[in-house]
């Protein structure tokens, strides 16, 4: 079998908040890389990248560039692309270059399942029959913090077992208002829900062992991001005072930093993002770093692929359900009781909805 075209789009889908309806800004949008790539043995397979912003076009054009690198070459040997890309981009490790990767190797999976006729989490591995799921997205900082508590007691309706906020709110803050935002979400939530919470690395060193004190009495299942995810020493401070698991990982780019990450022990729960790590091939490299370091993996964003990658691995923790893609697609894992269904089709079980891709193109 042989890569014979590749084809991409872009599209910018709704901003929206589908879970209880707490958009931020419900007019924005968010642009995406789609990628189908075809095979001689009319074999298709899928790929989606983002986080270009407006950089979407060049990371249009990095998918496309890399991709008719391609041709010719064997859809089932994601390593040797691997290998074939990063000579070509003269050992590139992150920004577009991985980004672009992400997508194609995605694809390059699509296509070996549907080559061999299994879901994605079988043929890597099968580790699980039931996947967690956590909602994502509902309880953003922008919120007030009316919205943000009437957003908790909707999703309490929604049968979600675990829910994620954000904290470190815009303008004026303090460690009251902070610690006084979980209160409220966390009381508002049903009991059963266990409550994650992120900070997207803006708080400092002190800052984060401070509030994170506070915030133990809440017994949250983790505190993320909380400080710059490249501050190895200064996240370990944090994991190391606080009970409470630190999770990081998602603004890492390639494999190698999650590396020093591991071994700096600077956080509890590893955190992997499809496509600054450079897709499935790599996603599972850094699985095993952190089965090794005996830790859990959770995933960011893409929960239709995540599904499958979670499953595949023996210490998959849990997916984040932000259901930013939905819309792309015709079918999709939907969470039920908590949890989401394993896909039963082959490679990644999806499919571009046509009709979706036509009324969101963006190029
Ligand atoms: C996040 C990061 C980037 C986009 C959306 C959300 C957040 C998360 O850090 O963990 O979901
Ligand atoms: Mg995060």
């Amino acid at each position: 079998m042989k890569i014979a075209s590749i084809r991409t789009t872009i599209v910018e889908l709704p901003a929206d908040e589908p879970l209880v309806g707490a958009a931020v800004n419900p007019q924005g949008k968010r642009p995406f890389v789609t990628l189908e790539i075809a095979t001689d043995d009319g074999i298709e397979g899928i790929g989606v990248t983002f986080f270009g912003g407006p950089l979407t076009p060049a990371l249009r054009a990095a998918v496309e560039g890399l991709g008719a690198l391609l041709i010719g070459a064997d859809p089932l040997r994601p390593e040797q692309a691997a290998v074939t890309l990063r000579d070509a981009a003269q050992g590139a490790a992150g920004g577009l270059y991985t980004l672009a990767l992400s997508a194609i190797d995605m694809a390059l999976w699509d296509i070996k399942g549907k080559a061999l006729g299994q879901p994605l989490w079988r043929l890597l591995g099968g580790a699980r029959d039931r996947v967690a799921t956590y909602a994502s997205g509902a309880l953003m900082r922008g919120l007030t913090l009316a919205q943000a508590e009437e957003a908790a007691h909707r999703l309490s309706e929604s049968g979600f077992r675990q829910a994620k906020m954000q904290l470190a709110l815009p303008g004026e803050t303090s460690p009251e208002r902070e610690v006084e935002r979980a209160r409220v979400v966390r009381r508002a939530l049903a009991p059963a829900i266990s409550l994650m919470v992120d900070i997207n690395q803006r708080w400092r060193v002190e800052e984060a062992i401070a509030i994170g004190r506070r915030l133990e009495e809440l017994g949250l299942f983790w505190l993320e991001d909380v400080t710059q995810a490249d501050d190895f020493p200064g996240l370990a401070r944090v994991a190391e005072a606080l009970a409470t698991p630190v999770t990081g990982g998602e603004y890492l780019w390639g494999i190698a930093p999650f590396r020093h990450m591991l071994e700096a022990r600077s956080v509890d729960i590893v955190m992997i993002d499809l496509v600054r790590v450079g897709g499935i091939t790599q996603w599972l490299k850094v699985a095993g770093m952190a089965e090794a370091f005996n830790l859990p993996v959770v995933s960011h964003l893409i929960p239709e692929v995540h599904v499958h990658l979670i499953a595949a691995i023996p210490n998959g923790l849990t997916v984040e359900y932000m259901p930013w893609l939905t819309r792309l697609f015709e079918e999709v894992p939907r969470p039920e009781a908590g949890e989401l269904a394993l896909p039963q089709k082959p490679g990644l079980g999806l499919a571009f909805d046509r009709e979706a891709l036509k009324r969101f193109r963006a190029d």
